[in-house]
């Protein structure tokens, strides 16, 4: 079970292709090897579904990415109930609440309470990877690094096939469908047709530092602030990861350190002392941030998952966790199909995440407007942010769809 059946066919000179193509059978050809397409390719395997994973990056490579790092709590349950859970139960960090700070002080919110026990756990997009890498390669199933040159044809005939080129050598693998888990610069959005695109890029960035400084608390702080936005996470008990927003052509070179330091202290520091720790930073970046969504999110036997369908803003922290709740979805309809060789769930499968996707991108372009500073914006904006923030921390109404929304939306997993 898993292993793809390679098989030499000649003619290849009829379809154009040099005489040494290894070619390969399976069910699912899946591209990409980030979040959406590794815990594919693990509840596919958990179905007992062949499927081979594409990556083109290296090993190192993916699993070294620093991104994003609050888990939902669906998140958290696909993963302990397929056992990929050891290493977030030892490291992740459960945080039942999130801090509101504008106006110079912080605010609570409940988001266990008031969601019935459910929380957030805080366990880095990179370990999640590296946990997912580790299964796969344990079950024995392919998972191919560092590929070149992936292109897709048929993808609208019965097999479709995804060919790519490795250590110089081509291959050809021939599929019932294909998987387009490769994320928002991939190949395989580009490679379907007729998809309507819906976009909203935002006129700010995110500079994103990790640094050596046990986190100063316990749980996020979402700060609104004259200056802009910043946001206080963190990644364990020695590391903390903070953000703010910056200008989007600003080149990183001209954050140092110690203006990244200033300018965190100046928009977080609150009237009761509060400020994040500071340490040496290990790592920064600056993200761009925009909203974006396809329509359907298949086309023929390609279907779209993850960032290759849709991108959020990180205010909500949602781009992680909407992957892998596509591909729940996904899985369970591939399952059907091969069980039972029903294709509704397929057939419904666009519509069923797209609904979701809708949801979801409300909530962080919410988050995002409520808290970013937007040029253009006058004084009467500034006031209605902050009237907003101040309903949103003292209605238990507006508190609750906050929360419910954070620690993600009812997933149907069965
Ligand atoms: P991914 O992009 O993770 O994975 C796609 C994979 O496909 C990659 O490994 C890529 O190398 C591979 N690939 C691409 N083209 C290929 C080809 N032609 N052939 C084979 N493989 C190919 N979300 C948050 O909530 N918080 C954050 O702080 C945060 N920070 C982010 C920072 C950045 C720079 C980015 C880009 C995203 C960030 N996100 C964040 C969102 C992020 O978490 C994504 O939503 C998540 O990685 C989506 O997972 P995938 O859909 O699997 O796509
Ligand atoms: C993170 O920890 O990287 C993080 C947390 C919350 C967000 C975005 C990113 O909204």
């Amino acid at each position: 079970m898993g292993e793809a059946r390679p098989c030499r066919r000649g003619g290849a000179r009829s379809l154009g292709l040099s005489e040494h193509v290894n070619r390969t059978r399976t069910q699912v050809a899946i591209v990409g090897a980030g979040p959406a397409g590794l815990m594919l390719s693990h509840l596919l395997h958990a179905r007992g579904i062949e499927s081979i994973v594409l990556e083109s990056r290296s090993r190192d490579y993916v699993e070294d990415r620093v991104r994003a790092g609050v888990l939902e709590h669906n998140t958290v349950e696909i993963l302990c109930r397929y056992g990929l859970a050891e290493r977030l139960r030892k490291h992740g960090l459960r945080h039942d609440g999130l801090w509101l700070s504008f106006a110079g002080s912080r605010h609570h919110i409940n988001m266990s309470e008031l969601t019935g026990g459910k929380a957030i756990t805080v366990y880095g997009q990179h370990e999640v990877v590296r946990d997912l890498i580790q299964a796969r390669l344990a079950s024995g199933a392919p998972l191919e690094f560092e590929i070149e040159d992936l292109t897709l044809h048929d993808i609208d005939a019965p097999t479709p096939i995804v060919r790519y080129r490795k250590g110089g050598a081509e291959h050809e693998i021939v599929c019932d469908w294909i998987a387009g888990c490769d994320g928002s610069h991939g190949v395989c959005r580009p490679s379907a047709r007729g998809l309507s695109e819906f976009e909203r890029v935002y006129p700010f960035a995110w500079l994103g530092v990790l640094a050596d400084a046990p986190p100063s608390s316990d749980e996020l702080v979402y700060t609104h602030h004259e200056r802009g936005f910043a946001l206080f996470s963190m990644r364990s008990p020695k590391v903390t990861r903070l953000y703010l927003q910056v200008d989007p052509d600003e080149p990183i070179e001209e954050w140092a350190d110690d203006r990244i330091w200033e300018e965190l202290q100046l928009r977080m520091g609150t009237r009761d002392g509060w400020s994040p720790n500071r340490g040496a930073i290990s790592q920064k970046g600056i993200t761009p941030m925009r909203s974006f969504v396809v329509e359907p999110m298949q086309y023929g036997k390609l279907f779209l998952a993850g960032d290759a369908a849709h991108i959020v803003p990180p205010t909500g922290a949602k781009g992680l966790n909407l992957a892998i709740a596509d591909v729940a979805v996904l899985a369970r309809a591939m399952g059907e199909f091969y069980a039972s060789g029903r294709r509704l769930l397929l057939d419904q499968y666009s519509d069923t995440c797209l609904r979701r996707v809708w949801k979801v991108q409300r909530f962080s372009w919410w988050m995002t407007s409520m808290l970013h500073r937007c040029p253009g914006d006058g004084p009467f904006d500034r006031r209605r942010q902050l009237a907003e923030l101040d309903y949103v921390t003292t209605s238990r109404a507006a508190m609750t769809a906050l929360a419910e929304n954070y620690v993600g939306l009812p997933l149907d997993l069965d």
